[in-house]
């Protein structure tokens, strides 16, 4: 890690390393929150005293099952599913599901720590949580995937519910996915429970704006701390891996707030579209056919070209130009909206040569700790996830509020409560990171912010 922690802190941080062996990207989400605890260390020791972080660090509940299912060809296979319930100090644990081949109970963990403080700088009454599996989607049948979901939910339904946990989408589970996991939920126990799940499709109990949100907040996020220095995104030059759900609703917003997105990736490469890209082919290529990348480049025409992940395998940031992938394309605005450490140090340095202004992060954890001292070494606005990219669970939080009043909200006003939202996470890492001496810095301000709430709410409800 490259910064020392406050004295007082770095043998609590030890300990954490010791009582969780191996977790590497859990141990970087408390690492990342206990160095911004660096500014109350020494003169609001309350909020650094080990009887908070020990609990704080320590989720309330881990879940591990079995998840048997048959493939079309007949063959029975295992996967492991996971639900970590972290903290329920301000409400139901909520956070999304992911299905990939990398998770494990590290990566769930540092996703359930992280969605603690970042439910908590919404504003809502949500708790931290997040679950998910080591299922791989892709090459999967429909037939297999309902499958996969449906024995998923056959065992998760009894540990989830409106007042206990509520789960949604991530990586690799989107609108299909929650269809088939509401579904198998509502045959289980024989109830219509819309605030069970969020992320359902808009004609069973989903939210407007609910697909959008993470990718637009972000980019709301992106636009009020250019408009806190006196700029906006307008001619702009923006790049954004990825291309999920999070990043081609990012590239929509960038495009209706004036700037032009030039690049964007999955995990076999990156596509450059000098002429800013086809949102409408994107979104054929990518939620229609759910192809790979390579195939809009083939189809977009001159403008576009198409680079390959390298040897290296990391998708959207190792493609053979020393590591830096994606982020060597030059850009003045870049967010990272794909998965965890996909912005390394040597994106960061090609990205600071390139002149870049601004890093908001829309996806969990995308940049190292490297990459992040070299960006705020050099000065760059740098906004980490759990403030930007709160949009998404927060307009969960709107689709709780509409499913508990039996109401469906329009298009606009959903919209205009995300950005109220968003300009209030904003105000509050600005205001708390000027009160504790460090203006301007997000991470101090979305890190503090976020935490001291949750610890005055446990402080509050005694050790429990
Ligand atoms: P999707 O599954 O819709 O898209 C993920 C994108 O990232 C795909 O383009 C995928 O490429 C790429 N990707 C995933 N894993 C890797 C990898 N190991 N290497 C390279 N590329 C990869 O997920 P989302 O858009 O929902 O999520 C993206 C990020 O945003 C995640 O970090 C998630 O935790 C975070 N997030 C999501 C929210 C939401 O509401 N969905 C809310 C807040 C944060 P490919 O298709 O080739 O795998
Ligand atoms: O990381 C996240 O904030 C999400 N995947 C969304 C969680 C949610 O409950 O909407």
């Amino acid at each position: 890690m490259p910064e020392k922690l406050h004295a007082n802190l770095q043998p609590m941080f030890d300990a954490v390393l010791a009582r969780n062996p191996g977790e590497s990207e859990f141990h970087q989400a408390v690492y990342e929150v206990m160095l911004s605890l660096t500014p109350i260390a020494g003169h609001r020791p309350e909020y650094a005293q080990w009887s908070i972080l020990k609990r704080i660090c320590e989720p309330e509940r881990q879940i591990i099952f079995r998840v048997p299912w048959v493939t079309d060809a007949g063959e029975v296979q295992i996967n492991r599913g996971f639900r970590v319930e972290f903290n329920s100090a301000l409400g139901p644990y909520k956070g999304g599901l992911r299905f990939h081949p990398s998770v494990n109970l590290s990566i769930i963990k540092f996703l359930g720590f992280e969605q603690t403080f970042k439910n908590s700088l919404t504003g809502m009454p949500i708790g931290g949580g997040k679950g998910g599996s080591d299922f791989d989607p892709k090459g999967r049948s429909e037939g297999e995937i309902m499958r996969f979901c449906q024995s998923f939910m056959t065992e998760l339904y009894r540990h989830i519910g409106e007042y206990t946990d509520v789960p949604a989408g991530d990586i690799g589970v989107g609108g299909r996915e929650l269809g088939y996991l509401f579904g198998q939920y509502k045959r289980i126990v024989n109830r219509w429970e819309a605030g069970v799940l969020t992320g359902k499709g808009l004609s069973w109990g989903g939210s407007r704006v609910r697909t959008e949100a993470t990718g637009y907040g972000t980019v709301f996020f992106a636009r009020d701390m250019l408009a806190e220095v006196g700029e906006s995104l307008d001619g702009k030059r923006v790049v954004v891996s990825g291309s999920g759900n999070v990043a081609i609703y990012a590239v929509e917003k960038i495009h209706q707030l004036g700037g032009t997105v030039i690049a964007c990736s999955d995990s076999s490469g990156f596509v450059v579209d000098e002429h800013g890209l086809d949102l409408d082919l994107l979104k054929d290529v990518k939620e229609v056919r759910r192809e790979r990348l390579s195939v809009y480049a083939d189809e977009r025409g001159p403008s576009a070209r198409f680079v390959p992940a390298g040897s290296g395998g990391e998708g959207s940031s190792g493609s053979g130009d020393g590591g830096a992938g994606i982020w060597a394309v030059p850009c003045d605005v870049a967010l990272p909206c794909a998965t965890q450490n996909e912005l390394p140090a040597a994106g960061a340095k090609a990205l600071v040569k390139n002149g870049v202004r601004l890093v908001a992060e829309g996806a969990n954890m995308p940049t190292t700790p490297d990459a992040v001292a070299i960006l705020r070494e050099a000065g760059v606005l740098y906004a980490p996830g759990k403030a930007s990219n709160a949009g998404g669970v927060a307009t969960s939080a709107l689709e709780m509020q509409q499913n508990a009043s039996r109401d469906s909200w329009g298009f606009e006003e959903t919209e205009a409560r995300l950005e109220e939202i968003m300009g209030a996470i904003h105000r509050t890492c600005v205001e708390t990171a000027d009160r504790y001496g460090h203006p301007g810095d997000y991470v101090v301000g979305a890190n503090l912010a976020g935490y001291m709430k949750v610890a005055d709410a446990m402080v509050a409800q005694g050790v429990i």
